[in-house]
């Protein structure tokens, strides 16, 4: 059997020309932000992309066939859909098989992007550990998937409503190469300050290339989260944000909400309680991410001696 997969015109183009590629994920699209803006922003993150000198390769399933690259009318569908499913590794094949749509989480848009040979995917924000993990148990499939596939995966940090300390604790352990951008610090999604420590600063898309190629090279199995600061005149400081954060975990336990409902639920709660400017953020750092995959993406093109 093999994966029935729909390139999107230009990434083939792309593959066929050894070109960059830029993976993107589609949750953030069904799940992470409300509809216009979803698709809106989408698109700029594409168009960010392309102006960097890769190819944008948004990935979701859609009626059973893996898509690597998205039509304006697929994501515009997409954008649009009520009930879409919120893929991870656990559920990604049987979404296919049973010809079901779904949108790509990032531990599935890692698969997705694997399988397309694509090794460079921008996002928002990784999940995590949650808050309250010791008694709810929930981390984020997102983690053991850095652990395992080999694919670059840049980020604004870990989203602020998890356990920062836990989930850079777990990455730690999984062997997972966390990579900050431009500073010491570890940024926090819609802050660039967590109060912990960048495990490892790189401040040259080069430079991360080259630790890519290495670890290839070492055969250590895996892939790279790069942990990359919201641009510091669309942040929202850690201070400001974290009764807002605290009152929205508050509402979700009252909520009785759990597994896969948390991180929608929050985003679209702290989207209320700051309105609108978490959103307003989550987009600047989106657009950032992808053009700091694209560079990185141009990097690993490019031979090197
Ligand atoms: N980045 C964003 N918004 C999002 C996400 C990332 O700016 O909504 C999504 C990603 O798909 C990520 C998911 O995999 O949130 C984390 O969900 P969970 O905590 O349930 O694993």
């Amino acid at each position: 059997m093999t994966v029935p997969m729909i390139f999107s015109a230009e990434v083939a183009e792309a593959r066929a020309a050894g070109a960059p590629i830029v993976a993107l994920e589609s949750t953030i699209i069904t799940h992470g932000m409300p509809y216009p803006q979803n698709v809106e922003t989408a698109r700029r993150v594409e168009a960010e992309v392309r102006a960097h000198g890769a190819t944008p390769a948004t990935i979701a399933v859609i009626e059973g066939k893996l898509h690597i690259g998205l039509s304006e009318d697929e994501l515009e569908a997409l954008g649009q859909a009520r009930n879409v499913a919120k893929l991870s590794r656990a559920d990604f094949a049987a979404c296919i098989a049973q010809g079901r749509t779904g949108a790509t989480t990032v531990a599935a848009t890692m698969i997705g992007a694997h399988l397309a040979g694509i090794r460079v995917f921008a996002t928002g924000g990784i999940g995590g550990v949650h808050k309250g993990a010791e008694q709810s148990f929930d981390i984020s499939a997102d983690l053991q998937e850095l652990a395992r596939t080999p694919v670059t995966v840049v980020a604004a940090g870990a989203k602020a409503i998890l356990d920062i300390p836990k989930t850079l604790e777990v990455l730690e352990t999984l062997g997972v190469p966390v990579i900050v951008n431009g500073q010491d610090e570890f940024p926090a999604f819609w802050s660039r300050q967590s109060g912990l420590a960048a495990p490892l600063r790189m401040d040259d898309p080069a430079q991360i290339a080259a630790a890519m190629e290495m670890r290839a090279a070492m055969g250590l199995e895996g892939g790279h989260l790069v942990a990359n600061p919201i641009p510091a005149e669309a942040e929202i400081p850690r201070e400001r944000l974290a009764p807002v954060i605290a009152r929205a975990i508050a509402d979700a336990e009252a909520h009785g909400i759990a597994a896969k409902q948390v991180t929608p639920y929050l985003l679209q709660r702290i989207f209320e309680l700051t309105d609108g400017e978490s959103l307003e953020a989550n987009i600047a750092l989106v657009l950032n991410n992808a053009r700091l995959a694209a560079q990185i993406a141009g990097a690993l093109a490019k031979p090197r001696g």
